[in-house]
């Protein structure tokens, strides 16, 4: 039971896989989508969002939003390269769309309601169409009333698999979606609140989720062997720290997938943003019976103070008969990584400023002084090399993501920032300038906005359009 009675609200089950597709590996986690097309290189899924009661604590049930049923929603997935065919239906009583977290695709397919491209209305099925370019790991989620639909429950993953000779050799391969959601006492899901704090610091749950469920998986691991693990943060507000007692965790990729050796690295801790991902390599040391991920949230001192507290993600048990580990040599890949041309030292060209204002009463959050609908006029040339800052003038932490590209991050206040390889979101502190380069080498107009749900319904939303 992993409930959060006594959360701080103002700072911020595993199923094995069917068979697992023809040339794709198994991966642990979310029930995996059949693929419809029998093609090599098509995938083709039906997806159907609608209402279906879920059990998030045991033996209670919450009404909740879903894609075929589940929250999270099935795990889609392809090898890189795939066209992917998502027959998306919408069972909900308003519109919705279907925004796949990370993949750089046509903006057309990207679920983001602007100019010729329409929600999904009630009864309506609508077709998304694109190949999957590059590996890696991905959510999708709505883009529509996303603070209220995310939260019901609309968000699966989306798992994109490397050529054969880049994936790692290990004994498991896993997915971990993290998520809060606020539970009433009765198992229904808390009324939302469109002012005071759930605005101001984003909605932080009361429940702890990980695939879904209140109780955290238990995964049996032989101790020697070695796992991939891919962790997601689907919350709408809660940046998870996550720490791996008893594990020795290797950081080998992140939100643009997997890195050259040269970047990995051991880690025993983690921030995960909402919105981004990790690739893990885990093994379990020879000898050595369990261990665990743990995520590290504010609860009640019992003094009306705030303290961390570790609670239980995953937990990692030995199985109690003897086995011998395969030997896995674990992620011995050496991709190469494209990164854009910019380096500590490189000028800005641009800057973007999180921001925001009350008026009578209700606050509104912005970018560069706009608040959705209205945002600033910004375009850059397809494949131009654009160094642009990001800075919060607030004191509460916004994850910036942008859409359709992916980025470098430079700096942070204009020291070196620990953050590797190619990310679609990155955590601006409060306060803080976080120094960023792209390439913008997909054209379309693409959303630029802070990824806590409540921000960028209160305004913090703008565009970028990469002009061909
Ligand atoms: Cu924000």
């Amino acid at each position: 039971m992993r409930r959060l009675f006594a959360l701080i609200a103002l700072l911020p089950a595993c199923v094995a896989a069917p068979d697992a597709p023809v040339g794709r590996p198994e991966v642990l986690g979310p029930e995996a989508l059949p693929d419809l097309d029998p093609a090599d290189d098509v995938v083709e899924y039906a997806l159907e969002a609608e209402r279906e009661p879920v059990e998030l604590l045991p033996g209670v049930t919450t009404g909740m939003w879903t894609y075929n049923k589940m929250s999270p929603g099935p795990l889609l997935q392809a090898n890189v390269g795939d066209l992917v065919r998502v027959h998306f239906t919408n069972n909900l009583d308003e519109p919705t769309t279907v925004h796949w977290h990370g993949m750089r695709i046509p903006a057309a397919m990207d679920g983001v309601v602007h100019g010729s491209v329409v929600a999904v209305e009630p009864g309506e099925t609508f077709t998304y169409e694109f190949i999957a370019p590059e590996a890696g790991t991905f959510w999708y989620h709505p883009h529509v009333r996303a603070a209220y639909q995310v939260e019901a429950g609309l968000y699966g993953t989306f798992v994109v698999h490397e050529p054969e000779a880049l994936r790692p050799d290990v004994d498991q391969d896993r997915l971990f979606v993290l998520d809060d959601i606020r539970l009433d006492d009765d198992g229904s899901i808390s009324p939302h609140s469109t002012s005071g704090m759930d605005v101001m610091m984003g909605r932080a749950g009361n429940v702890l989720l990980v695939n879904g469920s209140s109780e955290a998986p238990r995964v049996d691991m032989v101790p020697g062997s070695v796992e991939r693990w891919r962790l997601v943060n689907t919350a709408n507000a809660r940046t998870m720290k996550l720490r791996f007692p008893r594990l020795q965790v290797r950081e080998i990729g992140g939100d643009g997938g997997l890195w050259p050796q040269d970047w990995t690295r051991t880690i025993d801790e983690l921030v995960l943003p909402v919105g981004a991902r990790a690739e893990l390599e885990v093994r379990l040391a020879p000898g050595e019976d369990h261990g665990d991920l743990t995520q590290v949230v504010l609860v009640s001192n019992g003094n009306g103070g705030a303290m961390e507290d570790e609670v239980q993600g995953v937990r990692v048990r030995a199985p109690s008969q003897t086995l011998e580990p395969r030997g896995a040599a674990g992620y011995t890949a050496d991709p190469v990584v494209v990164m854009p041309d910019a380096d500590l030292d490189s000028p800005a060209t641009h800057s973007i400023a999180f921001g925001g204002y009350t008026d009578n009463g209700q606050t509104i959050l912005t970018m560069n002084g706009l608040a959705w609908p209205d945002f600033e006029d910004w375009s850059v040339q397809r494949g131009e090399l654009v160094v642009f800052d990001v800075t919060n003038e607030l004191m509460m932490e916004h994850p910036f993501h942008l859409h359709g590209q992916w980025f470098s991050v430079l700096s942070r206040d204009g020291d070196e920032a620990p953050e590797l390889g190619l990310r679609d979101t990155v955590l601006v502190g409060g306060n803080e300038t976080v120094r960023v380069a792209s390439t913008f080498d997909n054209p379309g107009m693409w959303m630029v906005h802070c990824h806590i749900l409540e921000h960028a319904e209160a305004g913090m939303m703008s565009m970028v359009e990469v002009v061909e």
